[in-house]
C-alpha cells in the first residue's frame, strides 16, 4: 500500500473558493454537479490539477463552460491545460454514484432509507471530484433534491435559502454555508425525520434555532442530547469566550456510523448512541457519554472547524485538543470536587489500560504521526486522549504558582491567541503549542518549548522513577526523578521529555507538609508543580524539621502527566496516602497500587491463583473507604474496582490473559466475601429508588449499588446463598430504569448464576424493538466471564440471532467487538478458537467495510509478549489475514504492523 509521509506535505496548487454543488439524490443513482471556482496558489509552482476521486463515475467536464481536456490517472482527474495566470476560472464536473451500494459508510450511504454523509477523512471524494484536503477551504452553496414523500427532510451544512416543489413529487432546497470549510466538514442528510427545536439567545444576544433530528420514535429521547447541547454552547462562551457563529445548529442521529459523531459545520451527525437517552433505555454512563460526545462535537465548532488541520498528520491538533475540552466541560459540570476526581480517574482509567497498551505496541506512534497507509487508522488513542494530556500538560505549564496555579487563565490566554492568530486557516500543532508559549511569556511552557514539543513527535510512555532520601537533622529532603522512554517502532532513542510532576508531601500522621525548595525565602503551599526535563534531576526540599519519619511523597497529582511511575512507597505509605492525601487521585491510585502489587505477587507465583491474594491489611483499608462517611459513592466505587485486567497486562512482560483473569476473579471474589457486611450495607445505605435524573450525585449512588450487587452475587456464587441473586433477579424484572437493569443483569452474568439466562431472555423480550438496548443485549453476553469455556460457542450462535446484523458497525462492535476486544480470558483461549473467530469476522466484514474490520484486527495486534502457546496461534492467525488476497489498505496496514 501507499505509505503517505509527514515530510512530504507541499501546498496545495489551487485553491477552490466557492462550490456550488447540486445533488438529485437516488439511492441507484445519485447525479452530482459540482460547480467550482478555482485558481492557481500564487505561493506554488505552476503543475496540472489532480483531483481526488473514488467509485465515481465521471460524466462530463466543462472548463469555463466548454469541453476540455482530461485524463484519469490512479483514481485522479487529471488537467493539464489550464489558464495560465491568476485569474480564477469554473470547472464543472457531473458524476453519478450509488449510494445504495455504498456500505464503507464514507463518502454518500443509506441508512434505513435516509441519506448521510460521511466526509472525514476522505470521504468527499466519493461523493465528487475534488481537492480533498484539509487545507483547500471554500465556501459552499448546496442545492439536494429529491422525492418529496420519501425525503421530506433536506439538510445540509449552513442556511436554508430557499426551498420548494418540482415536478413528479420531487422538492428541493437551497442551502448555504457562510463560513468557509475544508472538504471533511460538509454534510447532507435527506429522508424521513423529526425533529426538537429550541430558540436560544446567546451572550451577545443574537439568537440561534438548535435542532435534533431522529427517526420517528424517538423524539423522547433527545432532551439529554439537547440540555447537553445548551450547556455546551453556554460553557464554551463563559470559560474561553468562544461563541456559537451560527444562526442554525443541527444534530441528525443515524443508527449506521462507523465513528460516535462527526463534526460538520452546523450539521453535526451522530451514531445514535450518542445522542438518543431516555431512563428506560440509557444507562448512567450512556447520559455521561451522551453529554461528551455532545460537547465534544460542538466544541469543535471553534477546535477543528474554525481552525482545522493543515494535514491529517496534525489531526490532534483538533482532536486532542478537543478532548481535553470536552473533559473539561464534563469536570465543570460534575459540579462538586470529588464528581470531577470520578471524571479524572475515569480519563485516566482509559489512557492507561488502552492508550498505553497502544504507545507500548506495534501500532505505537506519536501524537503527530510521521507515515499512514490508511489515514482512518490513526483515529486512535494516542491522537485523541493521550494528545488532550498533553494539551492538559501545556495548561499545567503555564500556570503561575501563586496567581492562577491550575494555569486556567494562562491556558485561556493561549487559546484566544491561537484563535486570533488562525482563525479560518489550516495549521499545525507547532502553531497550536506556539500561541500558548506566545501568550505566556516566561512560564515553564514558553522556556522549555521546543523540548515540550516532543510529546508531539515522540511515540511511546515514558517511565519516571521516583527516589527519595530525608536527612532529619537537616529536615531536608532529596527527590530524585529519573525519566527513560523505551523504544517504539522506528524510533529507538528518545530525547528527554518535558514532564510536569504536580506533588505534596505528608507526614507520616497524614498532615500535609509545608513546601519549601532549597534556595526559596518561604514555603508556599502544601501541593506544587516540578519540571522534570532532564534524564535525572533532584530536587531538595527544606524546612522539614521535627519529623520522626520520612515524608511520603503524593506524586504525579491529578496524574499530571501520561507517564508510568515507579516509587519505592512501601505499602504503610501507600495505606496513609489512601487515607489521607488531599489529592483524590493519588488517594485512588494509592488503593490501586496496594491491590496491584499483590495480583503481580499472584500472577508470578507458581500453582494455582490463590483466594487470599489481598492481605489483611489492605482489606481492612479498603473496608475503610466503603465505610468512610464523607466519601463520595461513585469514588468509593472506583476505588473498590480492582485494576482491570487490561491494565494488569500492560504490568508484565509475559501475558497469560486466563491466568490474569483468575487473579482478578479471585480479588474480586475476596473482597466480596471478606466485605461481606460492608457491601450489605453500602446496597441498603445508598436507595436508588424514584424518578432516574442522570445527575452526578444520583449516578454515584448508583453506582456504588451496583458495584455491591456485584459484589454480593459473587460472594453468593462461594456460598450458594440464593437471595441477592434472587435480589438482582427481581431488579432485572422490575427495573425502573436501564441502569437499574444492566446492572442487575450484569450481577449475574459476571458470577455465573442461572438466573441469568431468564433474566435475559426477559430483557430481550421487553426492548428488542430498541436497537441500542439490543446492542446492550449482545454486548452483555459478549463480554461475561467464560466460567466454562462455552461463550464462544454462545457468541457464535448470537452470528445467528435474527436481531444480529452484522452489517450495522453498533451491533457488529457490540457481540464480535466486545468479545475480541473486552474479553481476553475468553478470546484467548489454548485452542486457538478464539483467534480463529477473529480472523473469519476481520476478513468477512472488510469484504464490506475496512474501517470497521482493521479496529476489530487490532484486537490481537499485541500478540508478542502473549505466553504459549497464544503466541504462536495469534501470529499465525495475523499471518493468514495478512497474505489473504484482496485485503482492504485499512487490514493491511494492522496486520503489517502487527507482524513487522
Ligand atoms: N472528527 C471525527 C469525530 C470526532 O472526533 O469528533
Ligand atoms: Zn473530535
Amino acid at each position: 500500500a501507499t505509505v503517505v509521509l509527514r515530510h512530504d506535505y507541499t501546498a496545495p496548487a489551487y485553491l477552490i473558493d466557492r462550490v456550488d454543488l447540486s445533488l438529485d439524490l437516488d439511492p441507484v443513482k445519485t447525479r452530482v454537479l459540482n460547480r467550482m471556482q478555482l485558481r492557481r496558489n500564487p505561493a506554488v509552482t505552476p503543475q496540472p490539477l489532480r483531483l481526488d476521486g473514488t467509485d465515481l463515475n465521471l460524466a462530463r467536464v466543462l472548463l469555463n463552460g466548454a469541453g476540455c481536456s482530461f485524463r484519469l490517472d490512479a483514481g485522479q482527474l487529471v488537467l493539464e491545460n489550464l489558464p495560465a495566470g491568476p485569474d480564477p476560472f469554473e470547472l464543472e464536473i457531473f458524476t453519478t454514484c450509488c449510494p445504495e451500494k455504498n456500505t464503507h459508510l464514507m463518502g454518500l450511504y443509506l441508512s434505513q432509507g435516509t441519506f448521510f454523509t460521511q466526509c472525514e477523512a476522505e470521504g468527499f471524494r466519493r461523493i465528487s471530484y475534488f481537492l480533498d484536503r484539509p487545507d483547500v477551504m471554500a465556501r459552499y452553496r448546496v442545492t439536494l433534491r429529491a422525492h418529496q414523500a420519501a425525503y421530506p427532510v433536506l439538510l445540509s451544512n449552513g442556511n436554508l435559502v430557499e426551498h420548494g416543489a418540482l415536478e413528479g413529487g420531487r422538492h428541493y432546497a437551497v442551502w448555504d454555508d457562510p463560513h468557509p470549510k475544508p472538504s471533511y466538514l460538509f454534510a447532507l442528510v435527506a429522508g424521513k425525520l423529526v425533529q426538537r427545536e429550541q430558540k436560544i439567545i446567546s451572550r451577545s444576544g443574537k439568537p440561534h434555532t438548535l435542532q435534533i433530528y431522529v427517526r420517528a420514535g424517538d423524539l423522547d429521547k433527545t432532551e439529554h442530547a439537547m440540555q447537553s447541547l445548551m450547556a455546551a454552547i453556554a460553557w464554551d462562551e463563559a470559560r474561553f469566550g468562544l461563541p456559537l457563529d451560527l444562526e442554525r445548529f443541527m444534530i441528525v442521529a443515524t443508527s449506521d456510523f462507523n465513528m460516535g459523531a462527526m463534526e460538520n459545520k452546523g450539521l453535526n451527525i451522530f451514531n445514535t448512541k450518542y445522542v438518543l437517552a431516555s431512563p428506560a433505555s440509557a444507562t448512567d454512563a450512556d447520559y455521561a457519554h451522551v453529554e461528551s460526545v455532545v460537547a465534544h462535537e460542538y466544541l469543535h465548532n471553534w477546535s477543528g472547524n474554525r481552525v482545522t488541520c493543515r494535514d491529517w498528520f496534525q489531526l490532534s491538533l483538533k482532536e486532542g485538543l478537543t478532548v481535553f475540552r470536552d473533559q473539561e466541560f464534563s469536570q465543570d459540570m460534575a459540579a462538586s470536587a470529588s464528581a470531577r476526581a470520578v471524571k479524572r480517574i475515569e480519563d485516566v482509567r482509559v489512557l492507561r489500560s488502552s492508550q498505553f497498551a497502544e504507545d507500548a505496541g506495534p501500532m505505537a506512534h506519536p501524537v503527530r504521526p510521521d507515515q499512514y497507509a490508511e489515514i482512518n487508522n490513526f483515529y486512535t488513542l494516542t491522537v485523541y486522549e493521550k494528545g488532550a494530556e498533553v494539551v492538559r500538560m501545556m495548561q499545567t505549564l503555564v500556570s503561575d504558582a501563586a496567581l492562577d496555579p491550575l494555569g486556567r487563565a494562562g491556558f485561556a490566554r493561549g487559546l484566544k491567541l491561537y484563535f486570533e492568530r488562525h482563525d479560518g486557516q489550516a495549521v499545525t500543532c507547532d502553531d497550536f503549542a506556539q500561541a500558548m508559549a506566545d501568550a505566556n511569556p516566561g512560564s515553564a511552557l514558553a522556556t522549555q518549548l521546543e523540548a515540550f514539543k516532543r510529546w508531539y513527535a515522540q511515540a511511546g510512555t515514558p517511565r519516571v522513577q521516583a527516589n527519595a532520601q530525608f536527612d532529619p537533622a537537616l529536615g531536608q529532603y532529596t527527590l530524585e526523578l529519573r525519566q527513560h522512554c523505551p523504544a517504539t517502532p522506528g524510533q529507538p532513542h528518545k530525547e528527554p521529555f518535558v514532564i510536569p510532576v504536580a506533588l505534596g508531601l505528608l507526614a507520616a500522621d497524614g498532615r500535609a507538609l509545608p513546601l519549601q525548595l532549597e534556595g526559596e525565602s518561604q514555603a508556599t503551599g502544601t501541593s506544587r508543580t516540578l519540571v522534570l526535563s532532564a534524564p535525572v534531576q533532584r530536587f531538595v526540599f527544606t524546612g522539614l524539621v521535627g519529623l520522626e519519619h520520612a515524608p511520603i511523597p503524593s506524586l504525579l497529582r491529578s496524574f499530571s502527566a501520561p507517564v508510568i511511575l515507579h516509587t519505592e512507597l512501601d505499602a504503610d505509605a501507600l495505606r496513609t496516602l489512601l487515607a489521607h492525601d488531599s489529592d483524590a487521585f493519588n488517594r485512588w491510585e494509592a488503593g490501586q497500587l496496594l491491590m496491584l502489587r499483590q495480583m503481580l505477587a499472584a500472577l508470578h507465583a507458581s500453582g494455582p491463583v490463590r483466594p487470599d491474594v489481598l492481605d489483611a491489611a489492605t482489606l481492612e483499608a479498603l473496608r475503610a473507604v466503603l465505610r468512610h462517611p464523607e466519601l463520595d459513592p461513585a469514588f468509593k466505587a472506583l476505588l473498590l474496582t480492582a485494576p482491570s485486567e487490561a491494565y494488569l497486562a500492560e504490568q508484565v512482560q509475559q501475558v497469560d490473559p486466563p491466568r490474569i483473569h483468575a487473579v482478578r476473579l479471585s480479588v474480586r471474589s475476596q473482597l466480596a466475601q471478606a466485605l461481606h457486611a460492608d457491601w450489605v450495607w453500602a446496597f441498603e445505605a445508598h436507595p436508588t429508588e424514584g424518578a432516574y435524573r442522570p445527575d452526578a450525585v444520583s449516578s454515584a449512588r448508583r453506582d456504588l449499588t451496583g458495584l455491591a450487587l456485584n459484589m454480593l452475587c459473587l460472594a453468593a456464587r462461594a456460598s450458594g446463598d440464593a437471595v441477592w441473586p434472587g435480589k438482582a433477579y427481581q431488579r432485572c424484572k422490575d427495573a425502573a430504569h436501564m441502569t437499574e437493569l444492566h446492572q442487575s443483569l450484569q450481577a449475574l452474568l459476571h458470577s455465573g448464576h442461572a438466573l441469568a439466562e431468564p433474566a435475559l431472555e426477559r430483557m430481550h423480550q421487553r426492548h428488542r424493538h430498541d436497537d441500542l438496548v439490543l446492542d446492550k443485549w449482545f454486548a452483555l453476553q459478549a463480554s461475561a466471564p467464560d466460567f466454562d469455556g462455552t461463550l464462544l460457542a454462545r457468541v457464535q450462535a448470537l452470528l445467528h440471532h435474527p436481531d444480529f446484523k452484522l452489517r450495522n458497525p453498533n451491533r457488529a462492535r457490540s457481540l464480535i467487538g466486545s468479545f475480541c476486544h473486552a474479553n481476553p480470558a475468553a478470546l484467548h483461549r489454548p485452542d486457538g478458537a478464539g483467534y480463529a473467530f477473529w480472523r473469519a469476522r476481520v476478513l468477512e466484514i472488510d469484504a464490506f467495510n475496512p474501517q470497521v474490520a482493521a479496529r476489530l484486527a487490532r484486537a490481537i495486534e499485541r500478540w508478542q509478549p502473549l505466553v504459549e502457546p497464544y503466541r504462536s496461534a495469534a501470529r499465525k492467525a495475523l499471518s493468514d489475514v495478512a497474505q489473504h488476497p484482496g485485503l482492504s489498505p485499512d487490514v493491511l496496514e494492522i496486520v503489517t504492523r502487527a507482524l513487522a
